[in-house]
């Protein structure tokens, strides 16, 4: 298959992007490369040595005799290119990646707000313009999130996007409707993918397309079998207080000797998937599209559900790492819990992997031997939800919970 790898420079469309080309298609990575622009705005870097575009497809070329194109473009303010790139391609499938992904980043003020929501759904809207008028055919994979579902568990497992619900007509007469599942993002970040969530339905209804969207968990670990292969093809790592997920930030505090940064008692329980079964979902996705007119088919790519200190405690048992219960800058449950099915993920095949795998080791030894490129001031999570969080976290010692 022809397939454009939107966000393919990141850390899940980068090892996506080898994977596909591994598994034979033709495979081109449109990116921005805003990712390490924001990086260096932040004054951080990956904890892994990530090469260049330049240098990842030519060693991809090199190492495997495949070739992976490269287009420079920003999906969100380049329309005109984008409509070009889908109509010169005409491709079978494009795997969207291409967001601002960070929830902590997307509140850390008015800037990063509009620049979520404008970056997010102008983005995503002009591929889906492209797409209906250019190349109707293609099949449009996006990755969206859990969090578009809120994290509640409401005594039932969260189904797959949609929910049955009965109402009483006027005649009080009962009514079944499917609807999407009632969205409760918990930041500006999580509510783009919801907002998504809506143009996909709506481009589905009246164009017909076929789209697919991954409601995916927390990833952990960074690299795959194609990343392993030569030390140029190495996937980025974020351990810093905005791009860091919970559990690689446990595993490079671990590493580093840092005490384990648990926001409040660690009672938010979190759905998580392996980076191995992230780009193994994506391919099963590509695999089993909708029919052109079906609904949009929404998949929960998730392995497990934990809470935060369930985590933290498996990662000191292993390191001997001490934990700190700091001051949570975000407004969430304290508590909460989920349960989520992942039957059609589990039904084409996924046998997902857990967290007590070995990969947790090789993660942590990653982490170690990498450590000394650990910036640990940009360790803690500074960007706080609202001003009452921020009144919060003005009003503990951040350093003092660290070392206590
Ligand atoms: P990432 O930030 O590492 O990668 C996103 C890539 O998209 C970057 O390379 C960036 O430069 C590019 N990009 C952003 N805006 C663009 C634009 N306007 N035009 C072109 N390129 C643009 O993020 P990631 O962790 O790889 O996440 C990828 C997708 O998966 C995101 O949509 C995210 O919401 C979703 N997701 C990630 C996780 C996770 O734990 N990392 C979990 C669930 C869902
Ligand atoms: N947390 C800590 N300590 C830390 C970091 C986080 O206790 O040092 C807590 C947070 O308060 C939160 C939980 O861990 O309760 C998860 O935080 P996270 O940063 O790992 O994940 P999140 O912000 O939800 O976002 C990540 C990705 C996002 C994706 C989402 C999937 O960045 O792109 O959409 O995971 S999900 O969480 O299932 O919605």
């Amino acid at each position: 298959m022809r397939i454009l790898v939107f966000g393919g420079d990141g850390f899940c469309g980068w090892p996506t992007a080898l994977h596909l080309s591994s598994a034979g298609h033709d495979v081109t990575i449109v990116d921005n490369l805003s990712r390490r622009d924001i990086d260096i705005k932040l004054g951080v870097q990956s904890l892994t040595p990530i090469a260049t575009m330049e240098e990842r497809v030519a060693a991809w070329k090199e190492v495997t005799g495949k070739t992976i194109k490269f287009v420079l473009l920003d999906i969100a303010r380049e329309a005109d290119r984008l409509c070009q790139l889908i109509e010169n391609s005409q491709p079978d499938a494009v795997v969207h990646f291409a967001e601002q992904r960070a929830a902590p980043y997307s509140m850390r003020g008015s800037a990063e707000k509009r620049y979520t929501v404008d970056n997010n759904i102008s983005g995503t809207h002009n591929l889906l313009v492209a797409i209906t008028h250019h190349a109707p055919n293609t099949h449009l994979v996006h990755l969206g999130t859990m969090g578009v579902y809120g994290y509640s568990g409401a005594g039932f497992s969260i189904p797959e996007g949609y929910l049955d619900v009965e109402v009483r007509d006027d005649a009080g007469q009962p009514q079944s409707r499917e609807i999407l599942f009632p969205t409760k993002p918990g930041s500006v970040y999580h509510m783009t993918k919801s907002l998504d969530q809506l143009l996909f339905q709506f481009y589905a209804q009246n164009d017909q397309l076929k789209i697919t969207d991954l409601h995916q968990g927390i990833v952990w670990g960074t690299q795959t079998d194609e990343t392993n292969m030569d030390s140029r093809l190495i996937n980025r790592f974020d351990y810093d207080g905005e791009y860091g997920t919970v559990l690689n930030r446990f595993l490079v505090e671990a590493a580093i000797g840092h005490p384990l940064t648990v926001h409040g008692t660690g009672g938010q329980t979190r759905a998580f998937i392996n980076i191995r079964d992230t780009v193994r979902c994506i391919e099963l996705a590509i695999n089993a599209p909708p029919e052109p007119g079906s609904k949009v088919k929404i998949l929960n790519q998730v392995a497990e559900t934990l809470t935060v200190i369930d985590l933290a405690n498996l990662v000191a048992g292993r390191t001997g790492a001490k934990i700190a219960h700091v001051a949570n800058p975000r407004a969430e449950a304290t508590e909460n819990d989920l349960v989520v099915s992942n039957a059609t993920f589990r039904a084409l095949g996924l046998d997902p992997i857990l967290l007590d795998s070995t990969l947790l080791e090789r993660t942590i030894a990653l982490s170690q031997k990498h450590r000394e490129r650990v910036n640990s001031a940009m360790i803690p999570a500074q960007s706080a939800w609202n001003s009452q969080r921020q009144q919060e976290l003005n009003a503990h010692d951040l350093a003092a919970e660290l070392t206590a």
